[in-house]
């Protein structure tokens, strides 16, 4: 064995992140399986994405009462949402009280980046370093980074000649920012862009939006919940967490088992209106073939797309909003408060960057191709993520023999259902790339991901177990699986989404999450363990 360096702080497991993820992971190896363990968390505070992502009008997109923990029934029962879709606020309200009612605070290092992790194959275990030069090891390494939090600024010229202040929605100040008589530029028409921009334009006294894409977006239809829908949700836990676990994306709705083409197209209007009329995600459940027919996926964008004219007065506008180039729902679908309207206020200009690209930023705004400076006081990136792989690789991972993940996975990722890569033994990713993550609702996938980590630490431990890694075959296979599953889809008809990397210049175009359906994922995952976790090697 060779001994943990003198000034390390030793440990059975360290995770890395404290988010959803993070928290619950800590939970269960601590609170469960009385594992020693320390959770390193680069932010000031626990909540992930909720810590970072403070952005005017930030709000999640999946319903309160599923994006929650279903591990716990008294949690479930002591908390109670408030608003069909929660803001980011009340989101890191409900983590801190998590944290503080399983007493997680005690193991969590806050302000503690990780900036190397190296495995040592003689003693089995995971050295891992910080930004402020603390050195932690550990048996076992868990990666509860999230998807989606490494900031994307986009390498543009001039940025640091800019005056005025800018900002990634990813990275908002803590203070807030008062754009009150400023001229706003916002770069970006995301989930993100698309739920700032009404927000910015209510104090800004002007908003210009760069849009490359154009992108759908169905109405939230947000509202305080009810007490009869609060009493409803509690009292039905158990069928909704059951009804989560059973869909493809676990939301707590099913897709309509029938096919856009079985109805007229009266009916089918009358269903897409319904649908539009509710809000949020469930309209896209409105026919099981919208993901994998192009011409039953034709019906939703048309609608969409019509609908856009219908809001948007100037025609000029909405022509250029609705001229999307890509089918629904192949991006991650945005659900707004009020987006398309925003472009009838007087105080708002939509920038097509398409036809007339950013070519620089300049002391006092925003240079586009045809030669126009668009003056801006204030600039927001909401230009989205380094996605699944990038909080990753930035952590600078060495497995066996060296090998850096960065090298392992220069092509792509390579993952075994996105939970271990090969050549990294020990090292866990909560909800890596290979597995549903973000098509799914993430609470679910997250639950499921390190539930079975813990299981497979748990059975690790009772069999004398020291080392698990999967197989190269294993991984192969897993990868190969994933493609298919994608390629059945329409999904990688959006060519510059950021599911397949293609936001970042430079990373490889491979569709990374799992798009097989959360259900049969977890299926799959619980057949392996059963099968002596089949695909994996385990080594005393
Ligand atoms: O990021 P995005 P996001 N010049 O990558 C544009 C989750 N989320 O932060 O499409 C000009 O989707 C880019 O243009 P294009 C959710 O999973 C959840 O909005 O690459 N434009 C695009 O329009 C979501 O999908 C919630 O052509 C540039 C935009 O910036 C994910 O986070 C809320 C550019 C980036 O869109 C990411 O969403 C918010 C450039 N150089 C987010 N570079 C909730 O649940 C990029 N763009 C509520």
């Amino acid at each position: 064995m060779t001994a943990p360096p003198a000034d390390a702080h030793s440990f059975d497991a360290l995770i890395v992140g404290a988010g959803f993820s993070g928290l619950y992971q800590l939970h269960c190896l601590r609170d469960r399986l009385g594992l020693r363990v320390q959770l390193l968390e680069a932010g000031d505070g626990v909540g992930g994405t909720w810590y970072w992502n403070r952005y005017p009008g930030a709000r999640c997109d999946s319903e309160s009462h599923s994006y929650a923990y279903y591990f716990s029934d008294e949690l479930l029962q002591e908390w109670t949402w408030s608003e069909r879709y929660p803001e980011q606020l009340e989101i890191l309200r409900y983590l801190n009280h998590v944290t503080d009612r399983f007493d997680l605070r005690r193991d969590i290092r806050f302000g503690a980046r990780v900036t190397a992790a190296d495995y040592d194959a003689a003693a089995n275990r995971w050295q891992v370093r910080t930004a402020a030069g603390e050195r932690y090891d550990a048996k076992f390494l868990i990666t509860a980074v999230g998807c989606l939090s490494a900031a994307n600024i986009p390498d543009i010229p001039g940025l640091d000649q800019f005056a005025g202040a800018w900002h990634h929605t990813g990275r908002w100040p803590h203070q807030g920012v008062d754009f009150t008589g400023k001229r706003v530029g916002m770069i970006g028409t995301g989930s993100t862009g698309i739920q700032a921009a009404p927000v910015i334009a209510q104090t800004a006294a002007h908003l210009t939006v760069f849009q490359r894409t154009a992108n759908y977006s169905i109405p939230a239809r947000n509202a305080p919940l009810t007490e009869e829908f609060k009493r409803w949700a509690k009292e039905n836990a158990a069928e909704l967490r059951q009804v989560m676990h059973a869909t493809p994306n676990g939301h707590p709705f099913a897709i309509c088992d029938r096919s856009a083409h079985d109805v007229t197209p009266e009916e089918r209007q009358a269903i897409y209106q319904a649908g539009w009329d509710k809000g949020g995600l469930q309209f896209r459940a409105a026919f099981r073939d919208l993901l994998i027919d192009k011409a039953a996926n034709d019906t939703a964008a048309d609608f969409i797309r019509q609908k856009i004219r219908d809001v948007v007065k100037d025609p000029a506008t909405a022509a250029k909003l609705a001229d999307i180039d890509h089918p629904f729902a192949t991006k991650r679908p945005p659900i707004d408060t009020g987006y398309f309207e925003t472009f009838n206020r007087e105080n708002v200009t939509l920038v097509d960057v398409r036809a007339a690209p950013i070519e620089c930023i300049t002391r006092d705004g925003i240079e586009t191709r045809d030669g126009i400076e668009h003056r801006l006081d204030i600039i927001v990136f909401a230009t989205g993520f380094d996605a699944m792989t990038g909080p990753l690789l930035r952590m600078n991972i060495r497995g066996r023999d060296g090998l850096a993940l960065r090298e392992a996975w220069q092509a792509g990722p390579r993952t075994y259902l996105g939970l271990q890569a090969a050549g990294f033994p020990n090292l866990f990713t909560i909800t890596g790339p290979g597995s549903p993550s973000v098509l799914c609702n993430m609470p679910v996938a997250i639950e499921q991901h390190v539930e079975w980590i813990t299981a497979c630490i748990a059975d690790m431990r009772s069999h004398g177990f020291e080392r698990i890694e999967p197989t190269p075959e294993a991984v192969d296979r897993w990868v190969a699986h994933v493609n298919e599953a994608a390629n059945a889809t329409l999904l990688p008809q959006a060519k510059h989404s950021w599911y397949l990397g293609a936001n970042i210049p430079g990373k490889p175009r491979v569709f990374m999450p799992y798009p097989g359906g959360m259900a049969r994922y977890r299926e799959t995952c619980a057949a392996v363990a059963v099968n002596g976790y089949a695909g994996f090697v385990l080594s005393v």
